[in-house]
């Protein structure tokens, strides 16, 4: 079949959910909503984020003078470590159960101006460094700890300061469920973890490479369902951030910055994601489990059209115009450098970027 010419879909074995593919879609005219370009923060300090070394945050609570990262519990949480467990099953139609946990803020530099894309690798492993520690401690009192990044105004992020989120939880939440399901089944089917299997398969086929190093590899998923959208995955079998020794973090903040610095490329502007990393429960040994992080991107076409889940994806399932074979040649071409480096050197600082007001 020729992927590239017919509706097709794909089936993400992760998850057990399907993507509907429409590659014949994709010269279709726009006149549908256009964002403002995303306002880019200049200042290394800004006296009014509650990121920002020193300042005062909601609550009350004063940051100390960090100088490298810094990590603080949620002064507004989701979760809470004392919430009884107790469910209310007694009519199977209104089942609840108490949730346990907690929320802590991760920031990644003191420096408010600038991204992971554009932090020095050195810094990026402290950030990683960061991670690990909060995965392995938290992973001791609650069996499941997500660690994500919203970034940019278009994902909800609340502070352009750099910096990420951590909710560990009592109870397995619904999409780790499923990928657990998923990978065990596997494993039990074929006797290898599944993202071990799909790693080695994406580095012989090479359609969907955005960027590897020794130790780890990008690639646009053959299931993905958001236009830009990556996984990464180590080349080994790795169960949960605790398990990376100290080479594969300094090759994890490499692969973090080809893949960031690309994605802020793409457009010319701060690309805006959600990303997070999935790894195995720490209850327990968890074979079937090979760590990933997921990168969700909104963008469609430019800085300013965003990809609206919306109608037949709400009501029916995702869908796709842009191939995600086009979408990792777009993203593989790009230049390995980032262009506010490459605009700075040229001593050109304006352009779509700019600050919008
Ligand atoms: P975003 O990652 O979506 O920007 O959220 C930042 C978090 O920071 C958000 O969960 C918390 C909010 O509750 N926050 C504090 O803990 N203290 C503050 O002073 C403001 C925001
Ligand atoms: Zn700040």
């Amino acid at each position: 079949m020729d992927w590239e010419r017919f509706p097709h879909r794909r089936y993400n074995p992760l998850t057990d959910e399907w993507v509907l593919v429409s590659p014949q879609r994709t010269r279709r005219p726009w006149a549908g909503q256009v964002e403002r370009p995303p306002a880019v923060s200049r200042l290394a300090y800004d006296p009014d984020c509650y990121l920002c070394p020193g300042n005062l945050r909601a609550g009350g609570l004063r940051n100390p003078h960090y100088e490298g990262t810094f990590v603080f519990t949620n002064d507004f949480p989701a979760l809470e470590p004392d919430t009884p467990l107790r469910a209310v099953e007694d009519q199977p139609l209104l089942r609840a159960c108490g949730e346990r946990g907690t929320c802590r803020v991760l920031c990644f530099s003191p420096r408010h101006d600038l991204t992971l894309a554009e932090m020095p690798a050195p810094a990026i492993r402290k950030v990683v460094d960061a991670w690990v520690e909060q995965v392995l401690e938290l992973g001791q009192e609650y069996r499941w700890v997500q660690v994500f990044e919203n970034k940019g105004e278009m994902m909800g992020a609340s502070n352009p300061h750099p910096h990420g989120q951590i909710w560990a939880s009592a109870g397995l939440p619904t999409l780790p469920a499923k990928e657990d399901a998923a990978q065990r089944a596997y494993l039990e089917a074929h006797g290898r973890p599944l993202l071990l299997d799909y790693a080695e398969l994406e580095l012989q086929r090479q359609e969907r490479l955005v960027a590897w190093n020794d130790d780890w590899l990008v690639v646009v998923p053959f299931w993905a369902v958001w236009p830009f959208e990556t996984i990464l995955l180590p080349r080994r079998h790795v169960r949960h951030l605790g398990e990376l020794g100290p080479a594969e973090r300094d090759s994890l903040a490499d692969i973090l910055k080809r893949l960031l610095v690309r994605y802020d490329n793409l457009f010319e502007a701060p690309f805006p994601y959600s990303m997070g990393w999935h790894g195995a429960p720490l209850d327990d040994a968890h074979p079937h489990w090979q760590l990933h992080a997921h990168f969700y991107p909104p963008l469609l076409r430019s800085a300013l059209v965003r990809k609206f889940m919306v109608g037949y994806e709400m009501l029916a399932e995702p869908q796709r115009d842009l191939t995600p074979e086009e979408a990792a040649v777009r993203l593989r071409e790009l230049p390995a450098q980032h262009y506010r480096e490459r605009k700075s050197v040229k001593g050109d600082q304006n352009g779509p970027t700019a600050e919008s007001d």
